[in-house]
């Protein structure tokens, strides 16, 4: 029957001489079954060149108890200014809740020449980056403390980059490379701004990538896929803040977050012999057998 329909149908169309109209009738169904639904975005960026002072722009600042505490997290120069606090560091936050993949940026550099805190014997250089996607605004002194959906930090430059992210069961926390540290070769961050790009999928592998203007090449580690992640994330709230507990001060710069569009999968094309592609053969069969297609000699 199918074979027959489609014989009539070829037979009609190549009778008038227009084989495009044929194969265009071909492709019809493939073209109307492939769509493509891009997801919502929310991307965001601040390069923070404004006037010195509060910094504003929908941002929240806290250092140690303070929130907010304009005198210690502040613009300066055309950049976020941050001080660190014992067990408290210091940043900003703002609503700003995200979905996966997304791809983030930011600069940062700390004046801080000052041995790090907790890391006896007092090997590194205390001035390092923390960014927290999707926590919750119930911590103290600051949403940082709270529970979040995940969350990449490095102290120093010269030790692993930790991805954290929360399970139903807790916290899981994975550092990369996992190597010794001080790590061979990598460098403690500088008064000279470095840049650090971060890439997490769906599933929340990732790719961390840091240029440092005194390594002739980036580093980059990779994380696996979250094994168990909560389903639905804790909260709204975006975090960019130091990890440290000298005064610093720690500077950022220059943040991009960048929602990447996810494509649904594209749909396998409308076979001939399934219904809707049988309704667009007796359609098209139709017109023509009724005159009222045009086809051109
Ligand atoms: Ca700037």
């Amino acid at each position: 029957m199918i074979y027959l329909i489609w014989k009539s149908l070829i037979k009609a169309v190549f009778a008038h001489g227009n084989q495009q109209l044929c194969v265009g009738m071909c492709l019809l169904a493939v073209a109307a079954s492939a769509v493509l639904v891009p997801a919502a975005r929310c991307d965001f960026a601040d390069d923070f060149n404004r006037s010195d002072g509060p910094v504003d722009n929908g941002w929240s600042s806290w250092w140690n108890n303070e929130q907010p505490s304009p005198g210690h997290i502040r613009i300066e120069n055309n950049e976020l200014r941050t001080e660190g606090s014992l067990g408290k560091a210091g940043g900003v936050f703002r609503q700003l809740p995200v979905t996966f993949p997304l791809q983030c940026s930011f600069d940062f550099r700390t004046a801080s020449t000052q041995d790090e805190c907790h890391s006896p014997p007092h090997f590194h250089n205390d001035g390092g980056w923390w960014i927290i996607f999707n926590c919750d605004s119930s911590g103290t002194p600051a949403p940082a403390y709270g529970l979040a959906a995940l969350e990449f930090y490095q102290v120093a430059g010269s030790r692993n980059i930790v991805q954290k992210y929360l399970t139903p069961s807790g916290w899981v926390i994975v550092e990369r490379p996992g190597a010794l540290e001080p790590i061979t070769d990598w460098v403690d961050f500088s008064s000279v701004f470095s840049y650090i790009d971060i890439f997490v999928n769906q599933d929340f592998s990732a790719t961390v990538t840091i240029t440092h203007p005194s390594l002739p090449e980036p580093i980059t580690v990779s994380f696996p896929a979250a094994v168990n992640p909560v389903s639905s994330p804790p909260g709204d709230q975006l975090m960019l803040c130091n990890t440290n507990c000298t005064s610093g001060p720690h500077y950022f710069d220059n943040f991009t977050l960048i929602e990447v569009p996810v494509a649904t999968p594209t749909p396998a094309p409308v076979p001939i012999s399934s219904p809707a592609g049988m309704a667009v053969l007796l359609f098209v069969f139709s017109l023509v057998l009724a005159g009222q297609l045009t086809l051109h000699k």
